[in-house]
């Protein structure tokens, strides 16, 4: 029977929620929910894209221990042998659970509590550590807790938006929505984007600040000044609620505009200009991102920012505040059940003898830890020397995503036991597992999780669980039943985990600590499923309501004030002789992370469907680097083969790549590779934007582009990477040398039937070849060899895998690569929801269509999920500027 169930998204800490709708046949839609005060209804492309990624394809479904099907019995009590094993002979820190922010809050709850009470080491680390933690850290710093103040409602309500290091547009989706209405509502409402490259959010800005790499503390150290010094301070909440302004002012006021113009490589004006639009606003939110966390002055940079607020006492209070923004869904759930090494349960302090007995004596713990464990970066190493010697990933995909991507792969590989829990058979982490485990993915679990803005949400079940994947939650208690904890990690469901977190969150509580939720702790089945979405605290007797932190004070720092914190602005530039450009690297508007979902949608694919490096033009020019070219792109950590694109919204001097491919899309994507280990010396998170590199044009001897209905098997080319696409897959490819046998070639890589002969046409002269196979009417596979980067019509080949192909003629137009009269080829999808390619939109533009709402009237683009709003404004204005000029 058809049903609906709330449920929240599983993608960025915006949080939307998500109706999803199982029809009869038992297929499945989503739409926004209206009423989820995250969202009001919208999703982006990624949300709306979410029921194309619920396919079983490539799904784990069973346990397998070293590759072969076994049950869930064996496996577990394998892992809790292998466990406690290590642990008898080597002690509990020999062991290590490395989890994530797209846990669910019941489950990270159950790891840390196994890890940090019962095994007795806080080795568990997470992926938030490449994410958060220097927002944890910088907050722990000046509000003696990990608080963030404000809400969603604040950036609608601010007369200036400060965002820094954020793509808002392309990260946070609806929230940028939320902004950019906002904006068009009360256009006097100021926006400014800091951040090296012009991306997609910097097209709302009233101002964009390109400053240099790694150069925010310099910044937001200098905005201090000029507030101290034009008289903007508050000195009243100054002195009532902060200490050490004098300290952290000392440290700043010697900055003059030239220094600082310098240190930034901003103008004078350009600082002026900020500076004073600052000053002259009361109501001010600086939103911040990776750009500021992903840095080895990350927490000094969150502490910039935050000094900022707190001199002008602009915290707290409608439409003020430092806002730090949240990557994963559940970033704000881990912190909360402490799942960072230095961390305990419930905001509490690990360092702190009080709080340990607290939840020693909550837990009723056997073995306390004692110490903060390993952060992610050293606790990779500790897995690299043999220090760890059991180690359990869940949720996350390390190989991909932290830096040093290869020596870690080197290091899980060589450790004597690892477990694996992924709802993937197939990742770059899970292939050297000992023992996977399937685990139950989103619309199968659940569970709760936190957004930005403190809100807690229901994820709901609304699909059977598949094959014989089971929750998180239930494969860590199972692990710690079987290890002798039967009491506690009795939990039946995660109703009973969510309402124990509850408890221990309010438990000895009394208001001094931020985060409680002991209205919940008593909570049943029925109320867990009916749980609406509400903002913390909300501690033991009280109603939901909403509430802001700190706007009269009320720190968690034992006297109960703020810190300045003194910063050093000084920056420490990377790129080198050797290495002389500075890589950043981040994320695309349609891909999640290391793409083990999103690259299940062709839709999503076909927004930018290969690896690439945004480099600026003169660069371009230095390295003789033509667009759609390969680059090769170095560190002395690894080296990756991207495709070059070629644009002014990238700084000379630096090269943005993304985050996301990896191995099973690309044959050397994985960024990772090259980033260095280096890392914030206070918050442990990896500086993964500001990577010394050097780059070279990628001579191929072949580039080609296919399209094939069936996924392509062992590609062995220099260069390639596979696409999910309508009806098959794409590929992109160059080669060192010709092959002698392009048709055998075509008949391996692509499954096709023996007997099936190719159309084909070759010239010679210029290299050209192209080879397409055809089942009847169908298109098997096309192959496009050139000796320069080929110029088929992407899309138009990629939609031949759908038509039929009736006549002998069109049969040759898909040889010939080229689409006939009346098949106009879409070009590179813009819109995701409508599949729009910048092609029509060009078109449209030169019919008249001024605006992005003319574009929208014409073709749809932009009128569902708004995702793509930005880039149709950046090419009318690129348009219509060419046909200025
Ligand atoms: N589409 C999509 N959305 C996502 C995700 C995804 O994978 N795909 N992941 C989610 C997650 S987990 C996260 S953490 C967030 C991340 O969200 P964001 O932080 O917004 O995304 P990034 O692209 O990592 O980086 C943001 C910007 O920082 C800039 N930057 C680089 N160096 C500096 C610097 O020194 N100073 C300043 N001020 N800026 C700099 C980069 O140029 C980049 O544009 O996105 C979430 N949302
Ligand atoms: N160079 C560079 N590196 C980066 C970043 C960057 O900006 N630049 N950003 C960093 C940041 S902010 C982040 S958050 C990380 C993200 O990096 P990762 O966490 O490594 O990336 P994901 O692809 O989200 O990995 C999630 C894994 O969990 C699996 N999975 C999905 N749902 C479930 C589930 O319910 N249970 C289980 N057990 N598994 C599940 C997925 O199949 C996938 O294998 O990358 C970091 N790395
Ligand atoms: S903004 Fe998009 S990805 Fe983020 S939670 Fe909302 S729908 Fe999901
Ligand atoms: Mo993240």
């Amino acid at each position: 029977m058809a049903c609906e169930v709330k449920t929240t998204c599983p993608y960025c800490g915006v949080g939307c929620g998500v109706i999803a709708r199982v029809d009869d046949e038992g297929s499945v839609s989503v739409k926004g929910d209206p009423e989820h005060p995250a969202n009001f209804g919208r999703l982006c492309s990624k949300g709306s894209a979410l029921a194309e990624t619920l396919d079983l394809d490539g799904r784990l479904l069973h346990p397998e221990i070293g590759g072969r099907r076994a049950g869930w019995d064996e496996a577990l009590n394998l892992v809790a042998r292998r466990f406690a094993e290590t642990i008898a002979e080597h002690g509990p820190d020999s062991v290590a659970f490395y989890v994530s922010g797209q846990l669910l809050t019941e489950d990270y709850y159950v790891a840390n509590k196994l890890m940090k009470g019962f095994i007795g080491s806080a080795n568990i680390d997470t992926n938030s550590r490449l994410c958060m933690s220097s927002s944890v850290a910088g907050h722990r710093r000046a509000f003696g807790s990990d608080t963030v103040p404000g809400a969603y409602e604040d950036l609608e309500l601010a007369d200036l938006v400060v965002l820094t290091g954020s793509n808002l547009a392309w990260c946070h989706p609806v929230l940028y929505q939320r902004l950019a209405a906002a904006k068009a509502s009360r256009p006097e409402m100021k926006v400014v984007v800091i951040d090296p490259r012009r991306t997609m959010t910097a097209d709302i800005a009233d101002m964009h600040l390109a400053l240099a790499p790694d150069s925010d503390v310099a910044l937001f150290n200098g905005l201090f000044a000029h507030l101290a010094v034009s008289g903007a301070v508050d000195q009243n909440y100054i002195s009532a609620h902060t200490r050490g302004f004098a300290e952290a002012f000392a440290a700043v006021s010697a900055l003059d505009l030239a220094e600082l113009s310098a240190l930034t490589g901003l103008s004078q004006a350009q600082l002026r200009d900020f500076f004073r639009l600052f000053e002259t606003t009361e109501k001010v939110v600086t939103c911040y991102s990776q750009g500021v966390n992903q840095s080895a002055s990350g927490t000094d940079k969150v502490n910039a920012i935050i000094n900022c607020h707190l001199a002008t006492g602009r915290i707290g209070r409608p439409g003020m505040g430092p806002f730090s923004l949240t990557g994963q869904p559940n970033a704000m759930g881990g912190r909360e059940v402490g799942g960072l090494a230095n961390m305990l349960a419930a905001h509490l302090d690990i360092e702190k003898s009080v709080h340990r007995d607290l939840v020693r004596r909550f837990w009723g713990a056997p073995a306390l830890a004692g110490k903060p464990g390993l952060k992610a970066v050293d606790m990779f190493r500790a897995v690299a020397d043999g220090r760890i010697k059991a180690l359990w990933i869940m949720a996350t995909n390390p190989v991909v995503s932290m830096p040093d991507a290869d020596a870690v792969e080197a290091a899980i590989r060589a450790c004597p036991f690892v477990v694996v829990s992924d709802i993937l058979r197939e990742t770059d982490t899970a292939r050297h597992a000992h023992v996977l485990l399937p685990s139950l993915g989103w619309g199968e679990k659940d569970g709760t999780v936190t957004n930005s803005e403190r809100r807690i949400s229901r994820q709901r079940a609304f699909l059977d669980a598949p094959g014989e994947a089971r929750p998180d939650w239930w494969q860590l208690a199972e692990v710690g039943r079987r290890m002798g904890f039967s009491q506690a990690f009795a939990h039946a469901s995660p109703a009973e985990v969510f309402a124990e977190h509850a408890a221990l969150s309010g438990f000895e509580n009394d208001g001094r600590r931020d985060f409680d939720i002991g209205a919940h702790a008593a909570i049943d089945k029925a109320a867990y499923d009916d749980l609406k979405p509400f903002q913390w605290p909300q501690p033991r007797g009280t109603q939901p309501r909403e509430r802001r932190f700190f706007a009269e004070g009320g720190f968690y720092h034992a006297d109960g004030r703020a810190s300045f914190v003194a910063v050093d602005a000084s920056v420490s530039r990377r790129a080198n002789d050797t290495y002389p450009y500075t890589l950043n690297t981040g994320r695309v508007r349609d891909h999640w992370h290391t793409m083990t979902r999103t690259g299940k949608s062709a839709r999503l694919s076909a927004h930018i469907a290969e690896p690439f490096a945004e480099i600026h033009p003169r660069d371009a020019e230095k390295l003789a680097v033509a667009d759609a070219d390969l680059m090769r792109i170095e560190s002395p950590y690894g080296r990756a083969i991207v495709r070059a694109l070629i644009t002014e919204r990238q700084a000379e001097g630096s090269l943005f790549v993304p985050m996301h491919w990896n191995d099973q899309f690309a044959s050397k994507g994985r960024i990772d590779a090259l980033v260095p280990p280096v890392t914030d010396p206070v918050s442990g998170q990896p500086a993964s934007k500001n990577v010394a590199v050097k780059a070279t044009r990628f001579e191929a001897r072949a580039y080609g582009f296919a399209v094939s209905a069936e996924k392509p098997q062992g590609v062995d080319a220099a260069y390639w990477a596979i696409a999910r696409a309508e009806g098959g897959w794409r590929l992109e490819l160059a080669f060192a040398e010709q092959q002698a046998d392009w048709i055998g070639w075509c008949r391996r890589v692509f499954s096709i039937p023996a007997g099936t002969e190719p159309i084909g046409y070759t010239d010679r002269q210029s290299g050209e070849l192209r080879l397409a196979f055809f089942d009847g009417e169908r298109l098997l596979a096309a192959l496009f060899l050139a000796t320069r980067p080929v110029a088929v019509a992407r899309n138009w080949a990629v939609s031949q895998l759908r038509a039929s192909h009736t006549d002998l003629g069109t049969r040759f137009a898909v040889a010939a690569g080229r689409p006939g009269a009346g098949r106009e080829d879409p070009g590179a999808t813009v819109c995701s929801c409508f599949s729009v390619g910048v092609n029509q939109i060009t078109a449209a533009i030169r019919d008249g269509c001024h605006s992005v709402q003319a574009i929208g009237e014409r073709l749809s683009a932009g009128t569902n999920c708004g995702s793509c709003r930005a880039e149709i404004r950046g090419i009318i204005d690129g348009c219509l500027a060419a046909a200025a000029e």
